[in-house]
């Protein structure tokens, strides 16, 4: 209760921790670790295709569980995945947009209040950077209600922010591919994704700490 009245103990996570693991009971520990001190963990195939879509439930008790399942298929294949996704207890769940809007919507619809993703830029040079803008333009008509944009390259991740009012920008790249966490911040990304940096340090709370405290220091000012 006191927690709840006091507006600075209350500042909300801006990290998704992107627990990218093959095993179970290190999966469990890290969320369990972690969890609370989050906005969301983000998983991907390699947890996955270890453990089934089950996990999704499990480590849904530690956090919000967005699924980083990247869709690019037909409208029911999508729609078929984002289902599973939701019987499991997801959060959200990511998807491309380069598939196209009709693709895009039957992820949307499907997802119901599942939060939906796409991904507009990545934090590597793809052939995305060719047709970012049309990808935001599919992903707004949409009706999603975020995007994935890059924490690591700022002339991309000003780009989609520009362009795309009221959507959330969720952005990987910052720790292990070079991006810096208040970089990103500062241009445009509503909650940064960190993996490796987190995951593979001999102390992954303080590390993750170290994160939080430093976006608090320079923004929160
Ligand atoms: O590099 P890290 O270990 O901090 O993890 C980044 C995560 O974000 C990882 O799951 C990766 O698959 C995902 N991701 C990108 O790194 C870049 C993208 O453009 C999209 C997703």
């Amino acid at each position: 209760l006191l927690y709840m009245h006091n507006k600075y103990t209350t500042m909300e996570s801006k990290i998704i921790f992107a627990l990218d693991v093959y095993d179970y009971n290190t999966a469990v520990d890290l969320a369990r670790t972690v969890g609370e001190k989050v906005f969301a963990i983000k998983i991907n195939w390699p947890v996955i295709l270890e453990n089934g879509i089950k996990i999704v439930r499990d480590l849904s008790k530690y956090a919000n569980i967005i699924c980083d399942f990247k869709l690019a298929d037909i409208d029911n294949t999508v729609s078929m995945i984002t289902t599973k996704v939701k019987e499991y207890g997801g959060y959200g769940i990511i998807s491309h947009s380069f598939t196209g809007l009709n693709s895009l919507k039957a992820v949307v619809k499907s997802a119901g209040n599942m939060k939906v993703f796409s991904v507009v830029s990545m934090s590597q040079e793809s052939y995305l950077d060719n047709i970012t803008e049309e990808l935001i333009k599919i992903s707004m008509e949409a009706g999603v209600y975020g995007l994935v944009a890059p924490g690591n390259r700022p002339y991309y991740l000003k780009k989609v922010k520009e362009l795309s009012e009221g959507l959330k920008i969720i952005s990987p790249g910052v720790g292990a591919q070079g991006g810096d966490i208040v970089n990103a911040m500062l241009l445009g990304s509503d909650y940064v994704i960190i993996g490796r940096s987190i995951y593979n340090s001999p102390d992954p709370l303080e590390t993750l700490e170290g994160f939080s405290s430093s976006i608090n220091n320079k923004l929160n000012k």
